[in-house]
């Protein structure tokens, strides 16, 4: 398995650039640590959380008519791989029909890809695994070298929500451009729908989306040596229905001042100033057009849950 290690320089300025901006972030990707790994595998299973046990009901009832579109010999590349719990019905669909592919997991969270290796191995004999660990963009670069069969790009779970309209734009033209004329993309999307449905999917009554959210200051404390104090942070999602984005935010309920040891800076908080933590997008009919015709796609099939609530759009490189 490959590893491309985002630097400490690179960490460094990421985490910085975005604290010290005048509204302050911190990148999503750097939720999932171990911890920030483990507490999504949690969100997955909450009542609240809709979004995989959809998608798994769509793999579950559709499955068979969508793996019997990727034809019959093929590469499947999967972004953002996480723990695999709903690729591996797609994988029994392909195993049952007889389909000639290898699997190759890519993940920011090494751990994910190392576990997911090991234990689709041991479920799936015979199936070929060869995961991948960093930063999508970067692992965009390793498309290339994988040989001439179709490639099947997945990515699932409205992972794609986590950048803005703008960036799912570059980041999907991006994609179109490492892939050839009639190379295929499986997204997993999350749709509008009653606006109380989804703020609730990112403020559950147990707390694990907070603990979630919180731990990434937990992370910076571990790694980067900060002294954030999570009890000064309140964690605050709201959706927005006219653009269908959830903004998921930190509040610092006091004016603070948190230090990075590791890096020598010294991060000042006015009262009720936020650090801005992640965005989810939800998308409608006309977006997902859009950024197919934007980014060099044909939509070829949409798969829907039977609430409705999510889509998973088969697309093709024109
Ligand atoms: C993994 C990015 C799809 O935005 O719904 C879950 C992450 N954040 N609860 C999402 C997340 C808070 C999730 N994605």
């Amino acid at each position: 398995m490959e590893k491309i290690v985002d630097t400490h320089e690179e960490i460094e300025s990421e985490v910085i650039q975005g604290l010290t901006s005048p509204q302050k972030y911190i990148p999503s990707k750097y939720f999932y640590d171990r911890t920030g790994s483990l507490l999504f595998q949690q969100i997955m299973g909450l009542p609240e959380y809709y979004l995989s046990r959809a998608e798994a009901e769509i793999f579950q009832n559709h499955g068979e008519n969508l793996v019997s579109l990727f034809g019959n010999a093929f590469d499947i590349v999967e972004l953002g791989a996480g723990d695999g719990s709903k690729t591996g019905i797609l994988i029994e669909w392909m195993l049952k029909a007889n389909k000639d592919f290898n699997y190759i997991p890519v993940d920011i969270a090494n751990d994910a890809v190392d576990q997911l290796t090991s234990q689709f191995m041991e479920q799936f004999p015979g199936l070929k695994v060869d995961g991948l660990t960093g930063d999508y963009f970067k692992m965009l670069d390793k498309l290339n070298a994988l040989g001439n069969k179709r490639k099947v790009l997945f990515f699932l779970g409205s992972n794609l929500g986590n950048f803005s309209m703008k960036n799912s734009l570059d980041f999907l033209q991006n994609i179109n451009a490492k892939l050839v004329k009639g190379d295929l993309l499986l997204l997993g999307l999350d749709l509008k729908k009653h606006p109380d449905i989804i703020l609730k999917a990112y403020d559950d009554r147990e707390g694990v989306t907070k603990n979630f959210n919180l731990n990434l200051l937990d992370r910076m404390n571990r790694e980067f040596g900060a002294d954030f104090k999570r009890q000064y942070f309140i964690h605050y999602p709201f959706y927005n229905s006219v653009n269908g984005t959830v903004c998921s935010s930190l509040v610092s309920d006091r004016q603070q001042t948190v230090n990075f040891k590791l890096w020598g800076n010294s991060i000042h908080f006015q009262a009720w100033e936020a650090i801005h933590t992640e965005i989810s997008q939800k998308y409608d009919k006309h977006a997902i057009q859009y950024l197919a015709d934007k980014s060099g796609f044909r939509i070829l099939q949409d798969f829907h849950d039977s609430n409705q609530y999510f889509v998973n759009t088969l697309w093709i490189k024109k």
